[in-house]
């Protein structure tokens, strides 16, 4: 399967004209793909573009370009789920997760303060857990977790021994966190949907594996967030550059 030329297919929608012209971001998907595979992953992100609960854009790109760098193969997270009934609850469960993942309380604390002002970024924030400072210097757009897939198949079939429904919003939250945690420096994700109907959210990490939290956010809320928790001595650039230009296709691991 890795043998053949693979290609990352990316969309991004907006409405009222085009990120760069200040438009309202709706939606963006990733694919990772061979040729044949391709009509398929178009369609499918254009119709995930379109029909999609923060509005109907005005503004779409869908591009493709074939991958040269090796793809990494990477297992999926252990998955839990935790039920909260109270957004209240679920921001509190993760701040004790993030606490877990031995991020500092205090620096819990300033990143949960700052989760407002982040709201509008569209990608990732990288939050340095040393100084308390976002390290990223990608203002509105942040860092967007990209060159990446979850092949059918096998996510319909881990999806079935662990009694997850198979749906692509699920895979590719999953596909993100298992990415995200393979970098030695990210301690931590934290993440909620900036969708006003989807009020599931999580805490990612390398021991604790892939915690959702049922209610992070009350519904109709259109803010969402997603933080990488990284360690100060961090070279920044090659971060992005992993999590942006590394190609990673997930695959379960066979049960024995
Ligand atoms: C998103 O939709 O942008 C993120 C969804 C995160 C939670 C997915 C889940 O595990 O239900
Ligand atoms: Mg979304």
């Amino acid at each position: 399967m890795l043998g053949e030329k693979y290609y990352s297919v990316r969309m991004r929608a907006s409405q009222h004209g085009s990120h760069e012209k200040g438009g309202k971001h709706i939606s963006g998907g990733e694919r990772l793909i061979t040729f044949s595979g391709l009509n398929q992953a178009v369609n499918d992100l254009l119709h995930k573009g379109l029909s999609h609960s923060r509005g109907t854009p005005d503004f779409m790109q869908i591009q493709f370009e074939g991958i040269n760098e090796p793809i990494r193969s990477i297992h999926p997270l252990p998955v839990e789920t935790n039920e909260v009934d109270t957004a209240e609850k679920g921001q509190a469960l993760a701040r004790e997760l993030l606490k877990k993942a031995d991020i500092p309380e205090n620096m819990i604390d300033k990143a949960f303060l700052d989760i407002a002002a982040y709201s509008e970024v569209r990608g990732a924030v990288l939050f340095d857990i040393r100084s308390g400072k976002r390290i990223d210097d990608r203002n509105e757009k942040g860092v967007r977790v990209s060159r990446i897939d979850w092949p059918e198949p096998d996510f319909h079939q881990w999806a079935s021994e662990h009694g997850m429904a198979a749906n692509s919003r699920i895979k590719e939250a999953l596909a993100i966190a298992a990415k995200v945690c393979e970098h030695p420096n990210i301690m931590a994700e934290l993440c909620w949907s900036d969708d006003p109907d989807y009020i599931t959210g999580y805490v990612a990490g390398k021991k604790m594996g892939y915690q959702r939290i049922t209610k992070m956010k009350d519904a109709g809320d259109e803010s969402g967030c997603r933080i990488f928790f990284v360690d100060g001595f961090i070279d920044t650039d090659s971060c992005i550059n992993f999590l942006e230009k590394q190609p990673v296709l997930i695959q379960r691991e066979e049960k024995r």
